[in-house]
C-alpha cells in the first residue's frame, strides 16, 4: 500500500479551504490515502508525505516516516520557523501560473508608479484635463531585491518592456539585459541606481526588516519620481512598517505599494489604509492556482517514487 498523504493546512480565501484540498489531493491522488488532519482519522504511521500551510508549531513531528513535507506556498518563513520541523526534504512551490501572477502585480505596479496613475485617477474625480510630461520607461531604474524564481521573471518582463532594470541576490547572477548586484557588499552600489524598489525576497533571519529607513536612505534622489518608490510582495517581517511610515511622511519615499504586512489581515486601525502616498492589496499578489500546485505536488510525490530527486527543496541552512 502506497503510504498516505497528511493534509495540515490553515484556510484561507474559499479556494483554500482545508476541504477543498482533500478533494483535489484525493483526485490526483487516486492510490493513496489522503487524509486532512485533524479531520480525518488516519494512522501517523502509515504518513510518508505532508502537504502543509502554515501548519500549527509541532504538528509534524508526529509522523515517523515521514519522507517529505510539500508546503503549498513558495515562501517557507512559517513552516522552517519550527524548530521540531523533522528533518527530511521540505519542497515549496516554484510554478509558472504563480510566477506570472506575480509578474503580472509587479509589472503593474511599476507601470502605475511609472505612468503617474494616481496622479489620473484623482484628475478624473475632479474632472481636471492635465496631461503632464511622461518619460520613457528606459529613464526610470528598477531594482529587484531577489533574483529567484519569482523576482528573475519579472525583472525580465520588465527590461523587456524597455526599463532599466538591476537584480540584487546573495549569489552573483548573470542574466543578459540587466545589471546584476549581490551581496552586502553591493548592496549600496544597487540602491544608488534605483527610483523604483521592488522586494522579493524570502523572509530569513538576514532578511528580516531589511526595508529600513538607512535601506530608504541609500536610495536614488535623482531619479524621475522624484523621490523613490518601494514595491513590497515578499513578506510583511521584511519591512519596518514605523520606518516606512516615517520616510513616506518626511518624503524620503514618494510612495509604496505593499502586498504583505507584519501583521495579517492588517487591523482596521493601521494608517496603511489610508495613507494618500500608500497602494495596498491584501496579500494576494500571486493568489496561484490550487489545481495547478496540487498537480505540481502530486507529480513530485511519483517522481520521487520513481527514485527520481525532488526539486525546489528548501536549503534549511539558510532558509529558503
Ligand atoms: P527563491 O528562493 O526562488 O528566490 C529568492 C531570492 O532571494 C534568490 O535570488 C536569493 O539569492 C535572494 N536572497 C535570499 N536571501 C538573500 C540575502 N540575504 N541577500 C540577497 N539576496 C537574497 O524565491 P521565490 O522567488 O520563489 O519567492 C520569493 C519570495 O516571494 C518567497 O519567499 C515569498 O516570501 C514571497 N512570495 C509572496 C507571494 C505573495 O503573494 N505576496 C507569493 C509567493 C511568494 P540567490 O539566488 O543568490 O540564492
Ligand atoms: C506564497 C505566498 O508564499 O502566497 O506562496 O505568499
Amino acid at each position: 500500500m502506497k503510504g498516505a498523504l497528511a493534509l495540515l493546512i490553515t484556510g484561507g480565501t474559499e479556494n483554500w479551504a482545508p476541504g477543498r484540498w482533500r478533494e483535489r489531493f484525493t483526485r490526483v491522488c487516486p492510490d493513496r490515502t489522503v487524509a486532512l488532519v485533524p479531520d480525518d482519522a488516519i494512522d501517523p504511521a502509515h504518513v510518508t508525505y505532508a502537504a502543509v500551510w502554515k501548519p500549527k508549531p509541532g504538528a509534524l513531528r508526529h509522523y515517523p516516516k515521514l519522507a517529505a513535507i510539500f508546503n503549498l506556498g513558495a515562501g517557507v518563513d512559517a513552516v522552517v520557523a519550527d524548530a521540531t520541523l523533522p528533518d527530511v526534504p521540505l519542497v515549496r512551490v516554484a510554478v509558472d501560473d504563480l510566477t506570472q501572477r506575480m509578474t503580472e502585480y509587479v509589472v503593474m505596479h511599476v507601470l502605475m508608479h511609472h505612468r503617474r496613475q494616481g496622479y489620473y485617477a484623482e484628475s478624473q474625480k475632479q474632472r481636471v484635463w492635465a496631461p503632464k510630461l511622461q518619460w520613457a520607461a528606459r529613464d526610470l531604474r528598477v531594482g529587484i531585491m531577489g533574483l529567484g524564481v519569482l523576482g528573475r521573471d519579472a525583472a525580465e518582463v520588465l527590461a523587456r518592456i524597455g526599463f532599466d532594470v538591476a537584480g540584487w541576490s546573495q549569489t552573483k547572477k548573470s542574466i543578459p539585459g540587466l545589471a546584476c548586484f549581490a551581496g552586502e557588499s553591493e548592496l549600496g552600489a544597487f540602491l544608488a541606481r534605483t527610483d523604483v524598489l521592488v522586494c522579493l525576497l524570502p523572509l530569513t533571519p538576514q532578511t528580516r526588516g531589511i526595508l529600513n529607513r538607512k535601506l530608504f536612505d541609500a536610495l536614488a534622489r535623482d531619479g524621475r519620481l522624484g523621490a523613490p518608490v518601494i514595491i513590497n510582495a515578499g513578506r510583511g517581517g521584511l519591512q519596518v512598517e514605523d520606518d516606512i511610515l516615517r520616510a513616506l511622511d518626511d518624503d524620503t519615499l514618494g510612495a509604496v505599494t505593499l502586498d504583505v504586512f507584519a501583521t495579517e489581515p492588517l487591523p482596521v486601525d493601521s494608517p496603511f489604509w489610508s495613507h494618500p502616498k500608500v497602494t495596498l492589496s491584501p496579500h494576494n499578489a500571486a493568489d496561484t492556482d490550487p489545481d495547478a500546485i496540487s498537480v505540481y505536488v502530486a507529480d513530485q510525490i511519483a517522481a520521487f517514487e520513481r527514485g527520481e530527486k525532488l526539486v525546489n527543496v528548501v536549503d534549511r541552512k539558510i532558509g529558503y
